[in-house]
């Protein structure tokens, strides 16, 4: 058997950035071709599929157009839901591809808290959920986990690992390998977005990194692509995903002005080929005098724009000015890293009885998030929005979160 294992492909990301938008999908239908050409058996999605559990009616167009082209091929995908389209409710898009017979949920438990196991042909596959403030942590140590016959075997999960965490992400939130069901073939991971390859008990344990960059300091790695694995000859290969090229700029700001700033970029793009390419700025240091707003990005952007690049963006959250030197929170961190700092940096100052304030903390920033759909009816929102509330607020008297994973109850 042969199978691709993906993750974080974040249909529907970049959502508010035209030249963007399409791109997370476009990423994932290239991916879907070739495993397609390669006869790859099945692929395994590590957990955010989506980039939102209710995504635009365009995204799941493209999604449905995708998993229907591997479907009719002969292509089964299995997933786990991630911190990003996992929803409390159930209600994600997820259960509309599960509907329709294109994807399967493998992140499952019976009632007495045994992983249950899907078989395709003599693989057997199981998995955990990822939950937003790593609230899936808890799960681990509840599941009991026994294996059956098998030739080959896989876990999927979402949920990064103590021991295997990048130097940016160090406050991250993680699991230790001992938390992990042992004696699994092949351990199949997302969540952390950077391709990393560790192991578990000398078998496997893989972060394939996002199918395609989520936020700045990933696009300045751009690199993306999938795995595919040979069961038989326990032999993997990576395919690369590219969709276009890009260039950095790293301006050192310290002790300059907004005008010096705005000068250097602009020597550099005119020394650069950017046609076709998505350019990228990144300034630091502190300013000597000045402010932010006094840099004229946006002309450097127009400027780049005309010569071709087709986007730009920038990131100078590590410049600042002499005033604003003093950030409590290092801006170069992820948001969710940010979130969950702030959030325990609160919960120690403010208790509620009767619930883990972190957690109930971590489930009402999910639920609020919730926006309004286009075309949704207000009474119809209103109503999701309500049923999220009721499901958290249970939460004193249910005997905690539901250990049953699947995204259809
Ligand atoms: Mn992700």
């Amino acid at each position: 058997m042969r199978f691709a294992h993906m993750s974080d492909v974040h249909l529907g990301s970049w959502s508010a950035h035209p030249e963007l938008k399409d791109k997370a999908c476009e990423a994932f239908s290239k991916a879907a071709d070739i495993c397609i050409s390669q006869k790859t058996d099945f692929i395994i999605i590590a957990g955010d599929f989506f980039d939102t559990s209710m995504p635009s009616i365009d995204v799941l167009k493209s999604a449905l157009e995708t998993t229907k082209k591997l479907h009719d091929g002969g292509i089964s995908i299995y997933v786990v839901p991630g911190s990003h389209d996992f929803s409390p409710t159930g209600k994600t898009a997820l259960s509309l591809l599960e509907a329709a017979g294109f994807v399967k949920n493998v992140a499952n438990v019976d009632s007495d808290g045994n992983l249950v196991f899907t078989k395709i042909n003599d693989v057997a596959i199981s998995g955990m959920i990822g939950r937003k403030g790593s609230l899936e942590h808890d799960y681990f140590s509840r599941i009991s986990c026994s294996i059956p016959e098998c030739r080959y075997s896989i876990f999927v999960m979402h949920s990064a690992i103590n021991e295997y965490k990048p130097e940016h992400l160090k406050d991250m939130a993680a699991l230790p390998l001992s938390a992990l069901p042992k004696g699994f073939d092949y351990y199949a991971n997302g969540h952390v977005h950077k391709k990393f390859e560790g192991n578990i008990d000398g078998k496997p344990l893989i972060f394939p990194g996002p199918l395609f960059p989520t936020e700045f300091t990933e696009m300045a790695e751009y690199d993306s692509g999938f795995w595919i694995i040979d069961t038989e000859a326990k032999e993997s290969k990576w395919n690369s995903v590219k969709l276009f090229d890009f260039e950095l700029i790293t301006i050192d700001g310290d002790n300059k002005e907004p005008h010096e700033i705005y000068e250097e970029m602009l020597k550099k793009i005119k020394s650069l080929s950017i046609s076709g390419k998505l350019l990228l700025i990144k300034a630091r240091g502190v300013l000597k005098n000045g402010r932010l707003p006094d840099i004229d990005f946006n002309s450097i952007a127009a400027i780049a724009l005309e010569k071709g690049a087709f986007s730009v963006k920038k990131n100078f959250n590590k410049l600042t000015t002499k005033e604003y030197e003093e950030i409590k929170i290092d801006a170069s961190t992820n948001v969710q890293s940010i979130e969950e700092k702030l959030i325990e940096e609160h919960c120690s100052q403010s208790k509620l009885d009767g619930f883990d304030t972190k957690e109930i903390s971590i489930r009402l920033i999910e639920s609020l998030s919730a926006e309004k759909q286009e075309d949704e009816a207000n009474a119809v929102f209103e109503n999701r929005l309500k049923e999220s509330f009721s499901e958290i607020l249970r939460l004193d008297k249910a005997d905690k979160v539901p250990l049953k994973a699947s995204f259809n109850d």
